[in-house]
């Protein structure tokens, strides 16, 4: 099997060593990437370099028109797209198919904006006249997760060149496929060469080499805390600035007056999403007394009905990434058990198909707070629930982790709503719904060790971009 080539300078650029991409839903090999070294990533900074003064003066309605191009061939390769990402990561198809529409609405949404996108006039004082102007960084680095390579890679990848930067970007290399796609779609799309650079490879390789590379301006990264604090700290080195999406424990909070009917299958679904290997997982159930006991009843029998399978059969739970994440999340979860938290489900309750990186759903209640499976990102199918009694207790627990990504509150109390709104350390409050009506448009980023800077929605072209003034004297 050819190995998938990197794109670099609109060519395809193979190489002796490669990656083996697995299929997470039988454990046996999908398909082979090129290992990206540092001198990939170099020829990929150089590329993008030199592209970058030409994009960054292309007319913003001839950049706009290509990303929005881009946009319309990921549509019309939807079914590709979806399948590849549903193998690549194991995620049911409709979620792979939902990503791809995301995918396509990030460089449709920025095509649109971009255009709207200006600087400021600033108060004369005196004599002078002056204005901002948002101007590109010149080259950025994107370094991706594995669980939504198709939407995270495009949240990143079209505003930063919407606003005329050129990308250099490094895929996980446990799901690379679908960037390495959107690469090849950009091209045929008339993106020009150089704007941007896939090389796909291993974190430690060409992830280290792109985080501390002098000739990059800006860097996005997704992923791990630890791995997220190094590409800082790696990036701080040459004085450049990093946005960090580092992932969560988010909480959906239900009062006592919510509307059950509408959160139980939110909440569920919030858990169960891409096998809970999201971000924004609703890792958390803060419940309060009163309906402690219905809401877990309801929640066990609705993960009573989940029906597991590899990603293209489109069921409901699909595989873990890798053997690596599965392993992960057994640990954390056999060390719940060990600590005496009560559990619903979870390994041994529920045949799993053979083959493949599965982990059954698994409900910890009557958590304490202080735990590790309270406080720690999962990134599986796993819920920890605790319970309170007013709203100050319920803030307290909401805020009682080192993460702050998003966190939802179920209530018909006006009130307590806002107060909750108000009090949360989260960049994303959702009230009586949980990551719903599409996202591209909402600002999004975390709190805490969640990361720091602002993707999606107008924020990211700012993030994009550096503020420069402009002042002339006026002589009368
Ligand atoms: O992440 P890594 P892993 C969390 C989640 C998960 C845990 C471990 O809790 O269980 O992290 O996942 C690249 N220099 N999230 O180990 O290693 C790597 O190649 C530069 C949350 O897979 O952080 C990949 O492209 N880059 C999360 C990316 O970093 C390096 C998404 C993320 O991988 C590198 C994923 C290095 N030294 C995991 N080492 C979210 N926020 O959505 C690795 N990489």
């Amino acid at each position: 099997m050819p190995a998938q080539a990197a794109v670099i300078d609109g060519k395809l650029v193979e190489g002796p060593e490669t990656l083996d991409v697995l299929d997470p839903s039988t454990g046996t090999l999908l398909d082979r990437t090129l290992r990206g070294t540092g001198e990939h990533v170099d020829a990929a900074v150089a590329a993008a370099r030199a592209a970058s003064r030409e994009w960054a003066h292309t007319p913003y309605s001839e950049r706009s028109a290509i990303l929005r191009r881009i946009g319309e061939l990921i549509r019309r390769d939807r079914g590709e797209f979806a399948l590849l990402e549903s193998q690549d990561t194991g995620k049911p198809l409709a979620q792979a198919c939902a990503d791809t529409d995301v995918a396509a609405r990030y460089f449709e949404y920025y095509a649109n904006t971009m255009e709207a996108f200006f600087g400021h006039s600033l108060p004369p004082n005196g004599d002078f006249v002056a204005y901002t102007r948002h101007v590109p960084f010149g080259v950025t680095g994107h370094i991706i997760p594995w669980n939504y390579p198709l939407q995270i890679g495009c949240r990143t990848i079209a505003p930063a060149i919407a606003v005329g930067n050129c990308a250099v970007v490094k895929p996980a290399e446990e799901a690379p496929l679908s960037v390495l796609k959107v690469a090849r779609t950009a091209l045929e799309a008339g993106l020009p060469a150089g704007v941007l650079n896939v090389v796909p490879g291993l974190g430690a390789q060409a992830g280290a080499a792109l985080a501390g590379h002098a000739g990059i301006d800006h860097l996005s990264f997704t992923g791990s805390v630890p791995v997220g604090a190094a590409v800082a700290h790696a990036a701080a080195e040459n004085v450049i600035p990093v946005v960090l999406e580092l992932g969560g424990k988010s909480p959906n909070i239900v009062f006592p007056d919510a509307d059950l009917d509408a959160a139980i299958p939110v909440i569920v679904k919030s858990m169960l999403q891409n096998a809970g290997q999201t971000c924004s997982a609703g890792s958390r159930l803060l419940v309060h007394e009163e309906v402690r006991d219905e809401v877990l009843a309801r929640i066990d029998e609705a993960l009573r009905g989940v029906r597991i399978g590899p990603g293209p059969q489109d069921l409901d739970l699909g595989p873990l990434i890798s053997a690596k994440q599965r392993d992960r999340v057994t640990q954390m979860v056999q060390r719940a058990a060990d600590s005496g938290a009560r559990q619903l489900g979870g390994p041994g309750q529920v045949e799993l198909p053979e083959g493949g990186f599965y982990f059954p759903p698994t409900v910890f209640t009557d958590v304490d707070p202080a735990q590790e499976i309270a406080q720690e990102e999962v990134f599986g199918p796993v819920l920890a629930a605790m319970s309170f009694g007013t709203v100050d207790e319920a803030i307290q627990l909401a805020n009682g982790t080192q993460y702050g990504l998003i966190a939802a509150a179920w209530t018909r109390n006006l009130d307590v709503a806002h107060v909750m709104a108000e009090e949360i350390r989260a960049g994303q409050v959702y009230l009586n719904t949980y990551g719903g009506g599409g996202g591209v448009e909402y600002t999004f980023g975390g709190f805490g060790k969640s990361g720091y800077g602002r993707e999606k929605g107008f924020e990211a072209l700012k993030g994009f971009c550096q503020t420069k003034t402009i002042v002339t004297k006026v002589t009368r």
